[in-house]
């Protein structure tokens, strides 16, 4: 772990160095693979990922979840030592399969780049805000009545949004990034805050903040029990080719009282390149604060507040990517599920050897790399949650280009042991969703976690309501 100080942070495996190669990493004691109800010693070349890996995990080299409303099939990298004795792993499931329901909200975005569920006009219920190519609209909860927040702002597209009551008055915040031209290094991006008006149906007011170049990604975080920060993180270092540069500047905002007086700036970090998504969390549940997982090119950080400073602790073994999410486990044990490598083909859980209650800064390891799946295409969304009555969370993931079938989708993944090792699946959305985010939210109220998706060539915004067994 390394404390922040100035320019002089540490990277992932050493600024500016190629990642790891899989073949470069220590060798696992045992490569053994499990599938649903097989089990199989990886064998040939670069048995751990390769793009034809699949081959090696479910016989005739076609997934198990192939199956079109459930079934499933997971694997697991063990890195500890297990027994070489192939045994037969008992198909388990949970009692009664996830149920969900699909409703169309919009069928005519242009890009749909992100969504967050969010409060906006106060009256309880969560409504979906969403940065779409033009337009940052909100769609009001429950008649998903579409209302225009802002409406080009700049030249090029937007692409992202952060939404939340960081004040307490029920309503949320809102702050925007647009401007997104990933190519030009130098003089895109932009950061807004948008002011709301009396009445939150009608557009809001943009205020301009500072900006790096290619802004990507946004999100307000608790810092403290009344406290929040909008961290903005672009994809690219000022003047990257080729993501080769500067790194990329992972910049926390402070709110100042006159929100249209500049908001003052703390560096987070810049050794990464490519550093596509993060994800606030509690990773460290007995700190009001939350925590910021944070992926790019050269692998993942956690970054952490230590008695109001910002630190931040290299997540070794997990490797470059493009998402990244917590998850918990049965138990309380953390993980961190990405998609690898960036806009990739593979949903990967990392399972830590931490619980909530760990003290911020104690080392984490990784114990476990289970292959969730392998057969995305652009892979670009994760969202967890407590979706079916098991112990543990549950992953959504989804992905926008077609895959190895000819299909773009949603899939939702679940434990089948309380240590996350053997997981199932099924399609939330099976070709109908070409997704480009994914977010979940209780959205009726009924207590079960609703799922929200976003698709880019499908040009659709879907709530999948979770009618599954409480
Ligand atoms: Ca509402
Ligand atoms: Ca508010
Ligand atoms: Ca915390
Ligand atoms: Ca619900």
């Amino acid at each position: 772990m390394t404390e922040i100080a100035g320019n002089g942070v540490a990277a992932p495996r050493g600024r500016g160095e190629p990642p790891v190669a899989a073949d470069q990493l220590p060798e696992p004691e045992d490569r053994r693979i499990m599938s649903r109800n097989r089990v199989g010693v990886m064998s040939g070349q670069d048995e751990r990922f390769a793009g034809n890996e699949q081959a090696h995990w479910c016989e005739g080299g076609r997934p198990m979840c192939a199956a079109r409303r459930c079934g499933g099939w997971a694997g697991v990298m063990v890195w500890g030592v297990l027994p070489l004795v192939a045994e037969v792993v008992p198909a388990t499931t949970t009692a009664a399969p996830p149920v969900f329901e699909s409703q169309t909200i919009d069928d005519q975005l242009e890009i749909g780049y992100g969504l967050v569920p969010a409060d906006v006009d106060g009256d309880g219920r969560p409504d979906i805000v969403l940065a779409d190519k033009t337009r940052f609209v909100w769609y009001r909860n429950p008649d998903w009545k579409k209302f225009v927040l802002a409406e080009r702002l700049t030249v090029h597209d937007n692409v992202c949004v952060a939404a939340r009551d960081i004040d307490g008055d029920g309503k949320a915040e809102l702050a925007v990034g647009a401007n997104w031209n990933p190519s030009d290094t130098v003089d895109s991006g932009s950061v807004h805050y948008l002011v709301a008006p009396a009445d939150r149906t009608q557009p809001w007011q943009a205020v301009k903040l500072h900006h790096e170049p290619t802004v990507h990604r946004m999100h307000w975080v608790q810092v403290d029990r009344q406290q929040y920060v909008l961290v903005v993180s672009p994809l690219h270092g000022r003047g990257n080719r080729n993501g080769e540069g500067a790194g990329a500047r992972l910049l926390a905002y402070s709110i100042p009282k006159d929100v249209r007086q500049p908001w003052p700036t703390t560096l987070l970090d810049d050794s990464m390149h490519m550093t596509h998504n993060l994800d606030p969390c509690q990773w460290y549940a007995g700190t009001p604060a939350e925590e910021l997982l944070y992926i790019g090119r050269e692998g993942a950080l956690l970054l952490y507040l230590d008695n109001g400073k910002w630190k931040k602790m290299v997540l070794e073994r997990v490797e470059g990517g493009g998402e990244i999410r917590m998850v918990v486990l049965a138990g309380g044990r953390r993980a961190v599920a990405t998609i690898e490598p960036m806009h990739g083909d593979r949903l990967v859980l990392y399972v830590s050897d931490q619980r909530g209650d760990a003290a911020p800064g104690t080392p984490v390891s990784f114990v476990e790399r289970v292959l969730l799946d392998d057969n995305f295409q652009g892979g670009h969304a994760i969202a967890a949650g407590d979706l079916v009555a098991n112990p543990g969370q549950e992953i959504v993931a989804g992905w926008r280009l077609p895959n190895r079938d000819g299909k773009v989708g949603l899939k939702l993944y679940w434990a089948v042991d309380p240590d996350g090792r053997q997981w199932e699946s099924c399609w939330l959305d099976e070709n109908g969703m070409a997704t480009e985010d994914a977010r979940l939210a209780d959205l009726d109220g009924d207590g079960r976690l609703d799922v929200i998706a976003a698709g880019r060539a499908t040009k659709n915004l879907k709530i999948y309501w979770n009618r599954s067994q409480p």
